[in-house]
Parts: structure tokens; sequence; C-alpha cells
């Protein structure tokens, strides 16, 4: 049966002290979701002092990355990309570790990169449905997500979003050019260079347990700079088949 499975989607998990939360995220992450995928799971655990590790393991992840200590988020979804691409993944799907994301839904956040329609996807809050998002969140998340939408010139509903897709090109050719943070900078960097996004709605439940990391003040002081970084940097271009089927450059 596996001999069939000639594609693989690889899905990761930025994990810090999640000890919690973490294991029933793997043990939901469906293995069986098409016949021509193998699923693998792979924890980045960015130097968590808790049972991470043990639980992630128990429930079932095929690999654990371990940093000696705590990078940060960036760099740890920097290297589930890197991962992803070592073991052969022709698609790369993050989720959060926390279990607000809905891992049933991993297959409905991949089929518009397996069907060949984008290179780049979101789990989509706001597109979906949100339960115990506070106040403060919810405006934070409209600023940021307005703010990159004015940047693109491109509407985004959820630009913070904890889960989201990526075509194997778009694994190979993401930077993410600080280690705090992924979510703004990663989208950036990937619409600039011509990745086509794509939201699918999903469902989105608040944390019960544990803490968000986000403290606004360090947040918006990494974050921040980081985006007007990457705006500076030049766009660069993605390397699309032109319609005799050779390779080209596209400049964006
Ligand atoms: N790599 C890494 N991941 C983190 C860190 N802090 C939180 N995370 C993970 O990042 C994800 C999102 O974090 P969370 O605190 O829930 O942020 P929020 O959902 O935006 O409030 C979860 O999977 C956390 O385990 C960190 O310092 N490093
Ligand atoms: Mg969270």
């Amino acid at each position: 049966m596996n001999a069939v499975r000639s594609k693989k989607l690889v899905v990761f998990i930025p994990a810090h002290n999640e000890e919690g939360d973490i294991g029933d995220v793997i043990s939901r992450i469906p293995r069986d979701f098409h016949p021509e995928y193998a699923v693998q799971v792979v924890v980045i655990d960015d130097g968590s002092t808790d049972g991470t590790v043990a639980v992630a393991k128990k429930a079932g992840a095929d690999l654990v990355v371990s940093f000696g200590t705590n990078r940060g988020l960036g760099a740890a979804v920097r290297e589930g990309l890197a991962q992803s691409c070592s073991l052969g993944a022709d698609i790369g799907l993050m989720i959060d570790a926390d279990n607000e994301y809905p891992p049933e839904q991993i297959p409905d956040v991949v089929a518009p990169i397996r069907e060949g329609e984008a290179d780049y996807t979101f789990g989509s809050r706001f597109k979906g449905r949100i339960h115990g998002m506070r106040l403060h969140r919810r405006l934070g998340n409209y600023a940021f997500t307005l703010l990159q939408s004015i940047l693109l010139r491109k509407w985004i509903y959820d630009g913070q979003s904890g889960m989201r897709g990526f075509s194997r090109e778009a694994m190979e050719r993401a930077e993410i050019i600080h280690d705090y943070n992924y979510a703004q900078v990663l989208t950036l960097n990937l619409v600039r260079k011509g990745f086509r996004l794509r939201e699918v709605p999903i469902d989105y439940r608040v944390r019960t347990r544990g803490q968000s990391f986000i403290k606004m003040r360090a947040y918006l002081s990494a974050v921040l700079p980081a985006i007007c970084r990457e705006m500076r940097r030049p766009a660069g271009s993605r390397k699309v088949p032109n319609r005799s089927g050779k390779i080209q450059e596209t400049l964006s």
C-alpha cells in the first residue's frame, strides 16, 4: 500500500514548553489523507524545559529536532522548512503546538497546493470561525494584517495564522530574516517573490492551558523593524515554467 505513496507531506510543529497540548495535536494529524501522500511529523523543540519532547515522541512524532537553548519562533520555523526539504517533502505544513488550530483541517489547507493552485496557504481564522479570541488580540491581528495588505497591495484576512502550507519551491526559497518571529516577514518574502497565496477557512479555538508567548512591547519592537528590513530588501524572483515548459525567472 505504501508503495503507491510517491509523495510526501511533512507536518512540522514549532514548540516551546507545550507538554500539555502537543500530544493531542500530534495524535489528531490525519496520516492517511490522500492515497499518494505519506505523512511525516517533525517537532522543532525550541529549548523546552518541560516534557514536550517525551510527550511528542510518545504521541508518534517521527522526528524531534531540539535546539539546546531557546532561539525563537522565527528560528524554529526556518528549521522546520529546512528539515521538511531534507526529508524530501513535496508539501510542508506548519501548525502550532498549542492545540488552537485544527489538525483535522490539514488536508483542506494543503489542498490548493496539492492541486497546483497555490504555493503558500494559510489556515485562515478570519475567513473561518473563531472561538474565544480576546478583543485586544483581535485588534492586533487586524492591524498587522492590514499593514501587510497595504505593503503587498493584496487583500489578506489572517496575516498571523499559526497554520500554513508550503509548496516545495516556496520552502526552498523562503527566507525568515529574524529569529523572534516569522508571521509577517515570511509572507512579505514569499508574496513579493511571486508565490501564490491562498487562504482556507478554518475553525480556531483559543488555548485553555499554557500562555501565549506574545508580550506586546517585545513583539512590536522586534516585528516592526523586521518588517521594515524585509521591505527594503530586493523582492527576488520565483522560477516558473513558461509556456514552452522552460524554466524562467519572474521578477515581481
Ligand atoms: N520556537 C519557539 N516556539 C515558540 C516559542 N514560544 C512559543 N512558541 C510556539 O509557537 C506557537 C505559537 O505560540 P503562542 O504563544 O501560542 O502564540 P499565539 O498563538 O500567537 O498567542 C506554539 O506552538 C508555541 O509552542 C519560542 O520561544 N520558540
Ligand atoms: Mg497560540
